[in-house]
């Protein structure tokens, strides 16, 4: 098909894509300084379809924040409260197990798990956590704890992070999500989350989960103070790691929701930015299998149109989210197996139920079946 790039800049881009050539830094910095989002598309969409032909994968998940709490007060965020704030909340652990399982009846593959870092709880409060989680529902995949929680618990009880993630694991952690990335430039850190552990720390934690046999996920928050140069560097590191353990399963782009945050005079990304973040991450993360358009940040309609531009990947169910909600997300908390299916469907994609680890699941009204 000819191509017909308004943007001739990224002519010699798109041989490299056909080619199948890894994308270099300038590349990088090449692609978001260009507006010819359809040309982005196009290679992005290459990439894509070479990877994943017609699919688009979902999931029915459920997410669980166990707490509010946390003792980093980073200025990116909204969720975060100090442990004396009347506002905060903590569950017990009969909580969580029944917060598992409250919402739909669709049966859930998999619990998203994350929260702040409580100055309290311990390591073994976390792992009594998963065995009751593993002993209720023991077919439901645990992807739980971001790098800086797994950190924050090592540094609690004075363990190492592998040592940590020994614990975890035998507890009943299967994956790890892939939050608590933003941007790996410390000038930015200091500026959006100082208190949290830097970018090289959370590149170390997830080498050794990864070591571990463990599988992740990886993300980057975008639409604040970083540069283009910020986010090339930021994919360039990911693809690195990724290229040394080949653990990171999924990348997912997250928009910066600036409401009720100390960054609240920041504007909010637009569908534009949206698209292009997703046509980036597909073309510079050549070792990543997979990209996600969270459809809680970015909405369903923009979700649905990033399966064009590089993305195989809406996310799931959710059920009840607070994160993005609590920083002003419009979007609804929650959709239905059936209403993701029209979504990949209505963007003609062929919609396939994924497992955590991208195994196909098939089900009956109440039950599902991993095929491995
Ligand atoms: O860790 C926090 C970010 C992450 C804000 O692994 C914010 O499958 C924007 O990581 N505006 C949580 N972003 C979400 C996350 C995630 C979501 C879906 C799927 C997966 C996965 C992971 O959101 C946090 C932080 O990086 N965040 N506050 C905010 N105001």
């Amino acid at each position: 098909m000819p191509t017909n790039f308004e943007d001739s800049r990224l002519l010699p881009i798109l041989d490299k894509v056909e080619a199948g050539q890894r994308l270099s830094y300038e590349d990088g910095v090449a692609l978001y300084r260009s507006h010819d989002l359809l040309a982005l598309g196009h290679m992005a969409n290459i990439v894509r379809e070479r990877l994943h032909g017609n699919i688009t994968y979902f999931n029915v998940n459920r997410h669980i924040n166990p707490t509010d709490v946390c003792v980093a007060s980073c200025r990116l965020c909204a969720f975060g409260k100090r442990v004396r704030d009347p506002k905060a909340y903590t569950m017990s652990l009969d909580q969580v197990w029944e917060t598992a399982g409250r919402g739909w009846t669709e049966a859930v593959t998999e619990f998203h798990i994350v929260g702040g870092l409580h100055p309290e709880l311990t390591l073994d409060w976390y792992c009594q956590m998963l065995r009751g989680l593993k002993e209720r529902f023991p077919q439901v995949h645990l992807k739980a704890f971001t790098m800086v929680e797994i950190a924050y618990l090592a540094q609690r009880a004075k363990l190492s992070v592998r040592e940590t993630l020994e614990r975890l694991i035998a507890a009943g952690v299967d994956s790890l999500p892939g939050g608590g990335a933003e941007i790996f430039s410390e000038r930015v850190r200091r500026i959006i989350c100082d208190h949290k552990i830097t970018g090289q720390q959370w590149l170390d934690t997830a080498r050794v989960a990864h070591q571990l046999g463990l599988k992740s996920n990886c993300t980057m928050l975008y639409g604040h103070i970083e540069t283009h140069e910020d986010r090339v560097d930021h994919l360039v590191k990911l693809r690195e790691l990724q290229d040394e353990t080949g653990g990171f399963v999924t990348f997912i782009p997250l928009a910066f929701h600036p409401d009720h945050t100390p960054l609240e005079h920041i504007p909010k990304t637009t569908g534009f930015a949206d698209l292009k973040q997703i046509a980036v991450a597909r073309l510079m993360l050549d070792n990543i299998p997979h990209i996600k358009a969270y459809w809680i940040m970015m909405t369903p309609r923009i979700a649905q149109i990033a399966q064009r531009f590089g993305s195989d990947d809406v996310d799931g169910t959710v059920v009840e989210e607070k994160i993005y909600h609590d920083a002003g997300a419009t979007t609804s908390q929650s959709l239905r197996r059936g209403e993701l299916l029209r979504l990949v469907r209505e963007a003609g994609r062929e919609p396939v139920e994924r497992d955590t680890l991208y195994r196909p699941v098939t089900r009956t009204e109440s039950a599902f079946t991993v095929l491995v």
